[in-house]
């Protein structure tokens, strides 16, 4: 080998100077060296796409340093791990909150500058990870962030997806779809750890043998096998060394089956089992709160559970060279029922591959799982055919049937003769060919706790949609009410309102959100409140900015910013809003001279591609708009804004700029919702119904503080029992009626009366989430924000009182819950240590 020429060894330079400090000097030098060595570009020819990649990967290296430490600590003490099975991750810009966790991003700012680069700008640089939906996926990468901060050993775990949520734009006021290529310029974030790929079988058959020690074995002899190939992404705590890691795979071929087709000649047909390998993490579901019953989906549900348990076996292995105290060192997170065909697979891989009895592998698998369900709504709750099931996964259904078998057994006892119910638990609905698998009682069955994500909805789930698991084992329901993390949606997201807090209270309330509390001292104090409403009117201005550059519409800043961001859905009630506006637009053409608070309505969210009636709700919107803004009797006083494409970086800056949050679901249908929790800690009032948070959040902030509308949970229970009559309300109400019919005329569709027409058929004659029951309820409430909003001194003090008692809505009081109640992981500090060279 050719010898390396001598480079005498100053001893000065250590792998921490040269690429991982943290003074100025060192991370100017570091970021110059990103920019020369991974982009290959010096100052004459980067773009700032450049300069963001450089950002990006100097943090990168200061998270990888501290995540070698961690991960060694995490050994060094035999912990227990914490694993996160998520089918989505929305984890929103990483770079600006590595900054943010590191303790960093003034200092990178003020090295940037003198450069005459803008941080924030290049920031913006950054092609979010859009890998899910909405809240399910968010509240992930959320916990994510708490788990570190806290110092949990935790690793998330789930899917690369090519393609993450689509891009929306909005063309002639419809909704349409472009692919998010987040991939196309590279991903700094990420490292590919080929050497710990995993084989995944897929198809084929079972076949039963006898093993040399008697005992009656099962092999499956799949019909493919594809690869899993993990991607790690640094996920740092905020103000510790702790850095875990999330976890995504990519779906590859397996070159052995395709040497086998190319050695057969068949070039074709190995390219197109290639073709079949990786489509399976080509694209995310964009489905909110229902199930898609496609192939595809169950393919990759399956495929990261089952790369991910290989994954935490192998690493036990290693570890302890035996998987009997698995169920101790491994607590196993089910994020709604699309992980858990996890549990017919671990119970595989722990008998089939690794030989362990049955009864020792119940138990290991029943003690790592705990499951959260995300939804009451029966449209989300997956049910796979017994057919496509079996053909795509043979053995796991030999397995749910085992499993089923001993539970029913179980259930025959506690419940002679109680057919019914013992139908309701099994795991199997129905008979013959339309036989279903039921994903949410698998995931009953094989874990130790359940839990819901709000008070109100572990309460319904324990009265209804789990009742018969509820009255088998009580024990293990638990409720988790949601949480969000305060380094991304105030600390990061508003840091004009941050820092003044900071400036009032100190720093501890990044880490111990309850320390808001101190701020309620200021509620009356008048300095305080008028810098309060300087930041807002700051924040919303940029808002302004934005909406002027990208809808081209003047919104009026000293207006009420009244604002619904959300997935579009009908249990959401977006159309319960349009109906608000319609009818103020009335109000004024009725009279001019009619004193109305100036708004604007400001709108954002995606609906499912196939979902006709919320893209319908999205072109209503468009259209209402269309005409409230162009009316010159309406400027200063009305305003309607749909922004498009709305994501997890647009929602920052959004929620530092509202004033008035939208949480207006039908009661009982809204799990929890975290932007309801998000709008509020930045200082917005809540016009709500009493459903998910939204009731704590009202019992935290006060009464008072809160605007509350709308039928309860269980006054919806009853009318609907009773029969409800949308006409009953339509007739008696002749605001309501006025604002129907102008949109059936086509006011607001050029004439067109039939475009509407799905919208206001189901309102009139069906009307499932009782927007006319709540009309006007919702209408008298708004009139009461109206006048609440002219007493500027008293919104203000409701707004302060809101941000500080929003403590219990802190992800890190959620995840220290779970930690204490669910997964019996205890806090396991990271020291910081050089690097030596015994370190090579
Ligand atoms: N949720 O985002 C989803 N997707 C689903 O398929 C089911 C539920 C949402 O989960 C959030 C996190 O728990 C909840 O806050 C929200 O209410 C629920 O709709």
């Amino acid at each position: 080998a050719p010898q390396d020429t001598q480079v005498p060894d100053s001893g000065l330079v250590r792998v921490e100077d040269d690429r991982t400090g943290m003074s100025e000097q060192s991370l100017k030098r570091a970021i110059v060296d990103n920019l020369h060595y991974g982009q290959g570009k010096d100052n004459y020819f980067a773009t700032p796409y450049d300069y963001y990649m450089a950002i990006a990967r100097s943090m990168r290296d200061r998270l990888i340093k501290r995540r070698i430490q961690t991960a060694r600590t995490h050994i060094q003490e035999d912990s227990k791990v914490v694993y996160y099975l998520s089918a989505e991750f929305l984890m929103g810009r990483y770079t600006g909150n590595s900054l943010i966790n590191l303790g960093i991003y003034e200092r990178v700012r003020k090295v940037l500058r003198e450069s005459g680069l803008e941080l924030d700008d290049l920031l913006e640089k950054e092609h979010e990870p859009g890998l899910g939906n909405g809240g399910l996926g968010r509240l992930a990468a959320c916990y994510l962030d708490s788990l570190a901060t806290l110092e949990i050993p935790a690793v998330g775990y789930g899917i690369r997806y090519e393609f993450g949520i689509f891009e929306q734009e909005i063309r002639n006021g419809w909704q349409a779809e472009r692919p998010d290529k987040w991939l196309s310029f590279g991903n700094a974030w990420e490292v590919s750890l080929p050497e710990y790929r995993t084989e995944v079988k897929f198809g084929g058959h079972t076949e039963s043998y006898t093993d040399t020690k008697g005992r009656y074995q099962t092999n499956w002899i799949p019909e493919h096998t594809v690869f899993g190939i993990p991607y790690d992404t640094p996920i740092p705590g905020y103000g510790v060394n702790t850095v875990n890691i999330l976890r995504l795979w990519k779906a590859e071929s397996s070159n052995e089956f395709d040497l086998d087709a190319f050695n057969a000649g068949d070039y074709l047909g190995a390219v197109a089992n290639k073709m079949f390998s990786e489509n399976i993490s080509k694209v995310l579901y964009p489905n909110d709160d229902t199930v898609q019953g496609k192939e595809l989906r169950l393919e990759q549900q399956y495929f990261f559970v089952s790369c991910s348990l290989q994954d935490i076996i192998r690493r036990h292995i290693y570890h302890y060279n035996s998987l009997d105290n698995l169920h101790e060192k491994s607590a196993i997170q089910l994020n709604d029922t699309h992980p858990s065909i996890g549990i017919a697979e671990l119970m595989r891989l722990l008998i089939d591959v690794h030989q362990m009895d049955w009864e020792q592998a119940w138990h290991i698998t029943q003690n790592c799982f705990a499951y959260t369900n995300h939804t009451l709504l029966p449209e989300a709750l997956e049910r796979w055919s017994v057919n496509l099931f079996g053909r795509l996964l043979p053995r796991h259904l030999e397995i749910i049937y085992e499993i089923n078998f001993r539970f029913l057994s179980e259930v025959r006892k506690r419940y002679p003769g109680d057919n019914e119910r013992i139908a309701r638990l099994s795991l199997i609905e129905g008979e013959g060919a339309d036989k279903k698998v039921r994903m949410a009682n698998l995931a009953c069955v094989g874990s130790r706790k359940i839990n819901g994500v709000a008070a109100l909805h572990t309460k319904l789930l324990q009265q209804d949609v789990l009742r018969d698991f509820y009255e088998l084992a009580p024990e293990k329901f638990i409720n988790k009410t949601n949480g969000v993390t305060p380094r991304r949606w105030l600390l990061l997201g508003n840091p004009r309102l941050s820092n003044l807090i900071t400036e009032k209270i100190g720093e501890a309330w990044i880490t111990n959100l309850d320390e808001l509390r101190k701020l309620e001292q200021f509620a009356d104090d008048p300095q305080f409140r008028q810098t309060w409403r300087e930041i807002k009117q700051a924040n919303k201005q940029d808002l302004a900015a934005y909406i002027e550059r990208k809808n081209h519409i003047q919104v009026d800043t000293n207006s009420l910013f009244d604002v619904q961001v959300k997935r579009l859905h009908e249990y959401k009630r977006q159309l319960l809003n349009v109906l608000h506006i319609i009818t103020l637009y009335n109000r004024i053409k009725r009279n001019p001279n009619e004193d109305i608070l100036p708004r604007t309505f400001i709108f954002g969210g995606k609906a499912a591609p196939g979902y006709f009636i919320a893209k319908l709700i999205i072109k209503l919107i468009n259209s209402v708009a269309a005409v409230v803004n162009d009316d010159p009797s309406l400027e200063g006083r009305l305003k309607v804004a749909f922004l498009s494409n709305y994501n997890v970086s647009m929602s920052q800056q959004i929620y530092a700029a509202a004033e008035l949050s939208e949480q207006i679901s039908t009661a009982g249908k809204e799990a929890s919702g975290t932007g309801n929790m998000k709008f509020a800690l930045n200082g917005a009032l809540t016009i709500g119904t009493l459903d998910g948070a939204n009731v704590e959040i009202r019992e935290e902030v006060g009464a008072e503080n809160f605007f509350l509308c709308g039928l309860t949970t269980p006054e919806v229970y009853e009318l609907k029992a009773k029969g409800y009559n949308p006409q009953e309300y339509y007739q008696s109400n002749s605001e309501l009626q006025e604002v129907i019919r102008l949109i059936a005329c086509g006011h607001f569709s050029d004439g067109d009366s039939q475009l509407f027409r799905p919208l206001l058929d189901s309102l009139l004659y069906n009307d499932k989430y009782m927007l006319f029951a709540d009309y006007q309820s919702y209408i008298d409430t708004q009139d009461r924000v109206s006048q609440a909003y002219r007493q500027e001194d008293n919104w203000t003090r409701m707004s302060i009182l809101n941000t500080a008692r929003m403590g219990k809505f802190s992800s890190d009081r959620a995840i220290s819950e779970y930690c204490k109640e669910i997964w019996h992981v205890e806090p396991v500090p990271v020291e910081f240590k050089e690097y030596s060279p015994e370190d090579m």
